[in-house]
Parts: C-alpha cells; structure tokens; sequence
C-alpha cells in the first residue's frame, strides 16, 4: 500500500478581506465585443465558450461594439437610465426610512439596476416573472406605482398584502410580478413549472426566473433545470452573480472552479456569461432568451456578473467581512454611469439632462412617500388589525377560526 497523505478538504475564501488589497482577477472579464452571438436555435452544448467567457457591448469609452449590440432606439435606453435612476432614488429613500424606524427592513439593489430594468424592456410586458427580493427594478419598469409599494414597506392600511409579508416582498398579478418569497430558489422551480404550464395550455407567454449566485447550491435550482431542459420549458433562467450571499462569496457556492453559466451545458440548457452592468448586452442577451423561448427552442440561463455595491440587507454590515473599497473597483463599474456614459457619446444625453431627471426620480419617490405616509407608517401604528390574518384564506372559514377572529376582535 502506497503511503498517502493525510486526506483534507478544499474550502474556498473570496480574495480579499477587511484591511487587504481587492483583487478582482478571479473574473475573467472578456473585452467588450469580442465574444460570437450564435443563432436563436443553437444547441445548448455550442454555447459552453459563451458560457465561459463574457459577453459585452460597452467598452471603457462608452461605444456599443461587437455582434451583440441591440437594436435600439435612444429613446428606449433613456427610459431604461430614468427606470435605473428612480429604482436606485427609490432604494435610497427607504434605506433612511428604515433608519427612521418607518420600515422594519429593507433590501436594496445597489449597483445591479441594470438586470432588472433591462430585462423588464427586453421581454413583454405580460411574461411572467418570477423575482428574488433584488429586482425591484422589474416593478418600477412596468409601471407598479411606488405608492402602493412603499405602502407594502410600511405594513399600513393601505399595504395590498395587510401587513402578512416581510417589507420589500411585493406582489402584483397585473404586473406579471409573482409574489417574492423568502424561500430562496423556490422561484426557479415556480418559474420552470409556470413556463411548462403556459406551453401546456398553448398560451405565448413566456417566464423569467430569478436566483442569486449563494441560491443556486439549493436544491431547487438543480431540480428546475432538470424540467426545464427535458421539456424544452419556454423560461430564462436568470442567475444573478453578485459575488456575494449575504457574507459568503460566491466561491462557497461552488463559483470558482466552473462559472454558474456552465451549470447550464451540463443540465443541456443554452448558456451565457454576461456582464450585468452594461445595459445593452442586458438588453441584447435577454432578448436573445426571449426570442428563444418564445421560439420554442427552449430555456436559456443567464448569468448575470455583477456586484452587490450595498450591504445584503439592513440587517448586516459588509465592513467586516470585505474590503470597502471592493464596489469602487469593480472592472464591470456602475451600470448607470456607463449607459449615461454611452447615451452621451451618441449625442442622447448629457450632464444637465442627468441632473434634471435625478432631480424629477427624486421628486417622484418623495411624493410618493409622503402620499403613503398619509396611510401610515410602522412607527404611527396604523397597521392592519391582527384579526384581519384570518381574511382572504379560506372560501369557507372553519368554525374554530370564525370563533378566534371573532376572540381577536374582542366581539
Ligand atoms: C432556502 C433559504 N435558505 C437560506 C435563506 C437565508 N438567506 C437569505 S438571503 C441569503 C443569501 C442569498 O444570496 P444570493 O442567492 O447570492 O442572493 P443575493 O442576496 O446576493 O441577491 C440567505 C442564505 C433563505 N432565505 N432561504
Ligand atoms: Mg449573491
């Protein structure tokens, strides 16, 4: 018998910590342009190079080049730039709101505004999404006014889900919104089930899943890959990587030796690696999926590279497990200033027009703020009545729980 050593396990660390020096050359960042757009109806396995690469529209200047620029009118990407400056303006707000004591939580989606916002105007507006807690952006695009959201942050009288769901889990039905859950992963399983139910009843509409790089080791990523390759389910399955899983980096869900893009040619689903902060390959690539889906030819995952510039929550502080320097030197940069970079170059956007509409989204969240302030805020205590818990549940209430609503109301 050969005399082995001792056996040991391999535990990934992110690269830097509090007090070192960042180091993002673990990316592997592609130059813009310079990765090959295949048809709609390739096979998943000639997409691994994408899988493995980066595909990107923007370079540092701010020029759209290479075979995945969009088709687009300015007027859309100025829509997507206001849509990003109000959800970051929305984020903002809260976050003093939540110091104020006027919300229990709140989760911000600093620095990946891009995704969402882009992918909101990449695919129709009645294909239903399926959001983590971060794509407040798909809301914001689709028009979900800010009242009513802000009204579900404060649990007041007017919160459209009375109060029963933690801050920042919205829902809306006609915004093809599904309700967020705290479960993680279970909206892939939801997502892939919804798409395979829609090609069932012959409907065209399409879904758009949504997990973040930590969520993927859960199980139900892997079992709604499954359908969705075997039933060529017409979904994106978006993978938001944003390096981070509240303080786990995303190595610890085994991104370090196999992009989360590549656990999609493994599963026989098309793949692409994308850069999350540059609007138009947002764009370009979602629209991709989409027409893929709608096609018929199937799923495609998407992982979307990006970072989390904020805390995860309000409920932790990033200062004691990365560097804080980390988002300043992030090589994908910031999404919105590299769309306003690029909308300047094309002559569709300047200086005092940013100035002006970061003005306006500020003006829009504040009157929305105080309009949902007049129905009360967690600090006044005009929330629902905990008798109302029993409402909206059952068609027909068993009698035990009519005689403890009627307790809960003191009748
Ligand atoms: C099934 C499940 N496990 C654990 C948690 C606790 N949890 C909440 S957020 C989070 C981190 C998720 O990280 P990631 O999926 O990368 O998404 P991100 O917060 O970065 O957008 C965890 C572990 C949960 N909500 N659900
Ligand atoms: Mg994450």
């Amino acid at each position: 018998m050969p005399a082995y050593p001792p056996l040991s396990l391999h535990v990934p660390e992110p690269p830097s910590r509090p007090g070192t020096p960042t180091d993002f050359s673990y990316l592997n960042v592609s130059a813009a342009g310079a990765v090959r757009r295949p048809p709609v109806d390739v096979r998943p396995d000639e997409t691994l190079d994408i899988a493995e690469s980066l595909v990107r529209v923007l370079d540092d200047r701010g020029e759209a080049v290479g075979p995945w620029i969009p088709a687009v009118e300015p007027a859309l990407l100025r829509q997507g730039l206001r849509a990003m400056l109000l959800t970051r303006s929305f984020d903002a707000r809260m976050l003093i709101a939540q110091r104020q004591k006027k919300v229990s939580f709140y989760m911000q989606c600093l620095g990946e505004e891009a995704i969402s916002v882009g992918q909101a105007l990449a695919i129709e507006p009645d294909d239903m999404c399926f959001p983590t807690y971060r794509q407040q952006g798909i809301l914001i695009t689709r028009g979900y006014p800010l009242v009513d959201m802000i009204c579900q942050l404060f649990s007041n009288q007017r919160d459209p889900v009375k109060g029963r769901q933690l801050p920042v889990m919205y829902t809306s039905r006609a915004h093809g919104f599904f309700t967020i859950a705290g479960n993680l992963g279970t909206q892939y399983i939801q997502a892939v089930g919804w798409a395979m139910a829609s090609a069932i009843k012959g409907d065209t509409r399409i879904a758009s899943a949504w997990i973040g790089d930590g969520s993927t080791a859960a199980a139900d990523f892997h079992n709604a890959l499954t359908f969705a390759c075997v039933y060529h389910a017409p979904v994106i399955l978006n993978v938001v990587n944003n390096q981070w899983a509240i303080s786990s980096f995303q190595a610890i869900a085994g991104g370090e030796a196999a992009t989360f893009a590549a656990r999609g040619i493994g599963n026989g689903i098309a793949s692409l690696r994308v850069d999350g902060n540059d609007f138009l390959a947002v764009l370009a690539a979602s629209r991709w999926a989409h027409e893929r889906a709608h096609r018929g030819y199937g799923a495609t995952l998407i992982e979307w590279v990006t970072y989390r510039a904020g805390a995860h929550s309000t409920s932790d502080d990033p200062s004691k497990y990365r560097p804080a320097d980390d988002w300043a030197r992030f090589p994908l940069g910031d999404p919105i200033a590299r769309l306003a970079q690029h909308l300047t170059r094309i002559g569709a956007w300047s200086d005092e027009e940013h100035a002006r509409t970061q003005a306006e989204v500020e003006a829009e969240v504040l009157a929305a703020q105080k309009e949902a302030e007049g129905y009360g805020t967690l600090a006044s205590g005009h929330v629902h009545d905990a008798s109302t818990m029993f409402d909206d549940v059952y068609r027909e209430m068993p009698a035990h729980l009519r005689h403890q609503r009627d307790q809960a109301r003191g009748a």
